[in-house]
Parts: structure tokens; C-alpha cells; sequence
């Protein structure tokens, strides 16, 4: 395949195409504007920021990290282990340089990350890694649906590396999966905000979010 000649880069991934960027880049910001102001949001400060009676302006406490994209496979220039495998993979090489729609289906925010959750459809699990979720070291997540790990990242806070959102996300997955439903807290213009505990929130959205984006890889 394509691949064949090249070295192995830092990742593959859905890259998402820069009009859409943009778009969720601001619905981003408005939710996290948003959950600012939230009573419910200001009685669990301290999860943000340690102490009870200090501010917190959500739009500066994330950075953002270079472009929006879905990650499958971390390959770390070979390093990772299965990153030969995967970029031998027949459907990578089939697919590579393909667009597809991504769903974005929720937001969740911690006190690490801010992230999208991206619901992938039976072509798109295909090219997702069958450990994935078992690598992330979250046990309760390993019984998890292949693909739950799929995210977007849109911003970490300080000293936190991207790697985190889909740890986050697992998290929040494997306590929905334990059965605990968190506190409903509020239906929002984009959907239902859920609050699960040591800082972890989670909207669902009402209208998922249609994002294209290419299947490419990463070099840095
Ligand atoms: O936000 P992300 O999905 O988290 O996108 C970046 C990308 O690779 C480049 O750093 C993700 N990443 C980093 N380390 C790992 C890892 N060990 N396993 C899975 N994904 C990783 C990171």
C-alpha cells in the first residue's frame, strides 16, 4: 500500500477539515462560557481549583492543542507497540487519505481536559485498534464497546498532555456502564449536562455534531 515506503509517524487519525475546526472550536468556547455560569457549576469549583472560594474562567484554564483530530492509532514514529501492524493494516491503506463523517455526540469537560466524544460508525471502527480502550490503564473500561475511546480533544489545562481526554472519557463511560447516572443538572440549548462527580461533566447533544474529516497520519 501507500504506506509501505514511508516511516511510521506519531499517529493516525481523522483529521477534521478546517471550516469545521472552526465551528467546533466555538462551541466549544460557548459551553464552557456557559457551564462558567452555572450554580451547579460553582458548587464543585473546588474540583478546578483546589479551593473553594477562588474563580475559575474555563476559557483560559484549557489550552488549545494544535489541529482538531480523532486519534485511532498512536504509533510514536514505531515505538508503540502494534504500530508496525497497524499501518500494514489493509483497510489503513485502503482508507488512507479518505473523508468521512464523524458524529460528535457529547462534550465532557474535567479538571485535566475538555474534550468531544465521536461516535464511530461500523466503516469507521474498522480502522480503530482493537486494544485501544484496553491500553488506556482504566480497568473498568476494558469491557467497554471497541470505539468507546474515540474522542476529539479541544483543550488541556496546564501540564496536561492530550493523551488524558480519552482516559477522561473512559472514565465517564465506565461509571454510565457501572450504573451510575450521574445528577442531571440541566437541559441546555445543545443537550443534557450531566455531572459525575470530582469535577467530571458531560453534555449530551440533542443534534450530534456532523464533522468531515480525512484519515491521515501525523508526523510533527
Ligand atoms: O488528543 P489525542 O488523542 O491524545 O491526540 C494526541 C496524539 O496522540 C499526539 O500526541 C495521542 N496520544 C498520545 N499518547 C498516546 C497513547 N499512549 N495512546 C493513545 N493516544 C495517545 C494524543
Amino acid at each position: 500500500g501507500p504506506l509501505a515506503e514511508m516511516s511510521l509517524p506519531l499517529f493516525f487519525g481523522w483529521f477534521l477539515l478546517s471550516s469545521v475546526q472552526d465551528k467546533i472550536r466555538c462551541t466549544s468556547m460557548d459551553f464552557l462560557k456557559t457551564l462558567d455560569t452555572l450554580d451547579a457549576f460553582k458548587k464543585h469549583l473546588i474540583d478546578f481549583t483546589g479551593k473553594a472560594e477562588k474563580e475559575v474562567d474555563l476559557e483560559q484554564y484549557f489550552q488549545a492543542k494544535g489541529t482538531l483530530h480523532c486519534t485511532t492509532k498512536f504509533c510514536d514514529y514505531g515505538k508503540a507497540e502494534g504500530a508496525k501492524d497497524y499501518a500494514e493494516n489493509q483497510a489503513v491503506n485502503d482508507l488512507y487519505g479518505s473523508v468521512s463523517e464523524l458524529s460528535l455526540s457529547a462534550l465532557f469537560v474535567t479538571p485535566r481536559t475538555v474534550g468531544a466524544r465521536v461516535s464511530l460508525t461500523e466503516e469507521q471502527l474498522v480502522l480503530w485498534p482493537a486494544d485501544a480502550e484496553k491500553e488506556a490503564d482504566v480497568p473498568a473500561a476494558a469491557s467497554l464497546p471497541r470505539g468507546s475511546r474515540a474522542h476529539i480533544t479541544l483543550g488541556c489545562s496546564e501540564g496536561v498532555e492530550p493523551v488524558q481526554t480519552g482516559v477522561d472519557l473512559l472514565e465517564i463511560l465506565a461509571l454510565q456502564q457501572e450504573g451510575q447516572q450521574g445528577e442531571l443538572v440541566e437541559e441546555m440549548e445543545l443537550g443534557s449536562l450531566t455531572y459525575y462527580g470530582s469535577g467530571r461533566w458531560l453534555l449530551s447533544l440533542r443534534e450530534p455534531i456532523c464533522a468531515p474529516a480525512c484519515f491521515s497520519s501525523y508526523y510533527g
